[in-house]
């Protein structure tokens, strides 16, 4: 199956971008030909910091990395390095239905935070293209870019009845349990990078930070540890971590921590976070060093995927009349 995922290089990798859609990628790369992106492109559609974003850029590609994703079984490369994205992303935009761009959730969402500007308006477009280019078959990603998946999907077979069959209909890839990993601070929204610090940990993040975190994730007054999403989502998000990181089950947990206190939960599942991360925190400190290693990977990845790219181009223009 070919496989196309990306992440924006904002700075920060956080649990539920691991769990949600990085994990899912390190299990795909075996037997699937994997094309994964440290998508630039889209990260700008929100405010950055110019001077920091090539640090930002090389930073996720050394997450991607430490995290597992080894080059000689997938492409890792740089989005705005492939400028068929872009183009791309501009043919498609002349089928999509401007009123399916209007529904998007987390536009809706994200115009409420900050300055709304056509790049961030047209992100599913670009999203669309990033996808379609590579042919792709399956898409892994978190529960919040199901609706962007979803449009992609309607663009392909758009494009396909319109043209003649020219592109791969992809499907999402949602992990049943890690799709959703909520917020710390306020476990009825998902864990989002934009909120504020205490609401997420980050995957290389200090020790004591992530203890002070865990420690005071917002849970609720009661005092049963037990899985119930409606009446307690605190306590039900922490159980969902505990678990995807540990073989446990959920309800194998709800067993072992039955006469535990809160306190006592948390105290255990930071040391676990703790000791999960580890090894790739220290990954990550070696990839820093070997910048000129990560980019000759990028530079590798660039070029395989690129003649992917240009041969979907060559199609989609003749199919358009733009030869
Ligand atoms: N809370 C989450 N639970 C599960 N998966 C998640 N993803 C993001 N948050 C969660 C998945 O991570 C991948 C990378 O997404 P992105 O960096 O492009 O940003 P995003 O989807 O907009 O989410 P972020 O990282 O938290 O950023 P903001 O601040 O914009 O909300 C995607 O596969 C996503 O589904």
């Amino acid at each position: 199956m070919r496989i196309f995922s990306g992440i924006r290089p904002t700075g920060t990798i956080h649990l539920g971008n691991y769990l949600g859609a990085i994990k899912q990628w390190i299990d795909l790369q075996q037997d699937n030909e994997c094309v994964f992106s440290v998508v630039d492109l889209h990260a700008i559609t929100s405010p950055y910091d110019k001077k920091k974003f090539s640090d930002n850029v090389l930073q996720m590609a050394s997450a991607y990395l430490a995290l597992g994703l080894n080059p000689e079984k997938c492409l890792l490369f740089v989005q705005s390095h492939i400028k068929e994205h872009a183009e791309l992303a501009w043919l498609l935009g002349t089928i999509c239905p401007l009123g399916d761009l209007k529904r998007m959730t987390q536009f809706k969402e994200k115009s409420k935070t900050q300055d709304v500007n056509a790049g961030l308006f047209n992100y599913p477009v670009l999203m669309a293209a990033d996808i379609l280019l590579y042919q792709t078959e399956i898409v892994p990603v978190g529960q919040d870019q199901k609706q962007h998946v979803e449009l992609t999907r309607s663009l392909a077979q758009k494009f396909n009845k319109k043209f003649g069959k020219t592109f791969q209909v992809p499907s999402p890839q949602i992990s049943k349990e890690g799709a959703k990993i909520m917020s710390l601070t306020e476990p009825k929204k998902k864990m989002s990078k934009s909120d504020k610090d205490k609401s997420y940990i980050e995957i290389f993040e200090e020790d004591e930070k992530i203890r002070k975190k865990i420690m005071s994730a917002k849970t609720d007054t009661g005092k049963k540890i037990k899985y119930d999403p409606i009446k307690k989502p605190g306590i039900s998000n922490l159980l969902n971590i505990y678990s995807l990181l540990s073989s446990k089950s959920v309800k194998e947990l709800e067993g072992v921590f039955a006469d535990k206190s809160y306190q006592s939960f948390k105290k255990d599942l930071a040391e676990l976070i703790i000791n999960y991360l580890e090894p790739f925190k220290r990954k990550q400190k070696e990839y820093l060093q070997r910048e000129v290693y990560v980019k000759e990977i990028l530079d590798q990845g660039r070029k395989r995927a690129q003649s992917i790219a240009l041969s979907t181009m060559d199609e989609v223009k003749k199919k358009m009349g733009l030869e």
